[in-house]
């Protein structure tokens, strides 16, 4: 059974659904520069329309509230709100979000606001975007207008949305934007992520009431063998995807392992960065999706590891192990590890192909209901092993705008035509609507 008062809800983010990208005064932001440059997006899509939610928002609530849950996790378009960055308030991007609360709350829907989810403002990009050691004070500015505009109405907050493929997927590998490939820069954006977060949380326990958290994506990694090869780079591995940013946040330092991968091109952060690094969050989100079967690989350039397929095991069209066991496993170490933070689930779901067919205006996603069934599972074990889990959000509400992998990668529990729009709930929707009427205690 889960806790009285245990939040269930579903999540998506700005760029991936809201569309409207350069309407009612909003600048630009890195996704919108790095989607329309050719060959960085799956068939050169973007999200210029992506869901169009910008527009179809009262339809996407009513949906919410119609599948049962009870609260809506979403990202603020930073540039929607400071077309530049910094400096001059767009009072139309504010409204889209006032708008946005005010329905939800209307709805009896509880709204949990991320402040970033990837899409950085063009502008400031082009001013060093996350390199640039002020870039924590523009992420501190900006948190300090939305909080003072929206923050009487919002009762959970988080600053970043997995930190790590910021860093990762924009600045090692240029997967994401800004399309960088460098390990100094990487190294740097690690220390100026945290520094942000920790300065918005620390203003926000100053001005706000409510909860303020930080998001990580964690993908518990297991070695391929017991040689020792494959063990020592499992390790490291998961020093780098899962301690990489919660040991500095908890308990102060970097793992050595980390240091180790960045080299010189690491500098240790400052007495005065600590103070802001070392800030805990009122709660810790988690994303999960996968586990990592790990292998050494001497031959793969910047890690000398590989993922290895488990010839047993399902993936799902991400190509990501579907291992359910790993989630409460890896809530167990959280837990214990760092000191038994709150935590939410502030993502977990799968990409699958849905075939386009609808029996009685639903459409059948077997696979994605078993993916679900079995990690809500695994969620309810770790609970019962005493781990402090408070809510849990599918991701994603809609299909929408995967990245660097466009439209073609479907995460949502609502089918979207984005020809012409139309949602459709799958089954998925339906087994979480019944899921959660069958397990909420008040
Ligand atoms: O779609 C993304 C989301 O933006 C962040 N977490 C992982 C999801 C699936 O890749």
């Amino acid at each position: 059974m889960y806790p009285k008062g245990f939040v269930w809800g579903c999540a998506t983010s700005a760029y991936q659904i809201e569309g409207a990208a350069e309407e009612d005064g909003k600048g630009l932001s890195i996704w919108d520069t790095f989607s329309r440059m050719s060959g960085n997006v799956w068939q050169n899509q973007n999200g210029n329309s992506a869901c169009d939610h910008y527009h179809r928002w009262q339809e996407d609530l009513d949906l919410i509230r119609s599948l049962g849950f009870q609260s809506y996790r979403f990202s603020l378009a930073w540039s929607r709100i400071l077309p530049d960055g910094t400096g001059s308030v767009n009072e139309k991007g504010l409204d889209f979000y006032r708008r946005l609360i005010d329905g939800l709350l209307e709805r009896g829907l509880i709204p949990n606001i991320t402040l970033y989810h990837w899409d950085l403002p063009q502008a400031l990009d082009e001013r060093g975007g996350w390199v640039h050691s002020d870039s924590a004070d523009w992420f501190a500015d900006y948190a300090g207008v939305v909080f003072k505009a929206l923050g009487d109405r919002v009762p959970l907050w988080t600053t970043l949305n997995e930190p790590w493929v910021t860093a990762h997927e924009g600045y090692l590998l240029g997967n994401h934007a800004p399309g960088h490939r460098n390990k100094y820069e990487t190294a740097k954006v690690v220390q100026n992520l945290l520094r942000a977060s920790g300065k918005a949380i620390q203003l926000y326990k100053t001005i706000g009431r409510q909860q303020i958290g930080l998001v990580v994506n964690l993908e518990p990694k297991t070695s391929a063998s017991s040689s020792k090869a494959d063990v020592e780079i499992t390790a490291q591995m998961d020093a780098y995807m899962n301690r990489q940013y919660l040991d500095p946040v908890y308990l102060g330092t970097f793992p050595e392992a980390v240091k180790a991968f960045y080299g010189v091109a690491w500098k240790e952060p400052t007495t005065e960065d600590w103070a802001w690094i070392h800030t805990q969050p009122d709660f810790l989100g988690i994303n999960f999706y996968a586990r990592g079967l790990t292998a050494a690989n001497p031959s793969e350039p910047l890690f000398g590891a590989q993922k290895v397929l488990h010839p047993r095991h399902a993936y799902t069209e991400m190509g990501w192990e579907v291992y359910a066991p790993a989630l409460r496993e890896l809530l167990v170490w959280v837990s214990e590890r760092y000191s038994q933070p709150p935590i939410w689930i502030t993502e977990n779901g799968a990409a699958y192909y849905d075939p386009p067919v609808a029996y009685a205006d639903v459409m059948e996603d077997p696979l994605r209901v078993a993916y679900f069934a079995q990690h809500l599972k695994a969620l309810q074990e770790a609970i019962r092993a005493g781990v402090d889990v408070r809510g849990y959000y599918a991701w994603s509400l809609l299909d929408n705008f995967e990245w660097g992998y466009g439209y073609s990668k479907r995460f949502g529990i609502v089918h979207v035509d984005f020809e012409t729009q139309t949602r459709t709930p799958k089954s998925s929707a339906r087994f979480l609507q019944d899921y959660i009427i069958r397990h909420t205690i008040g």
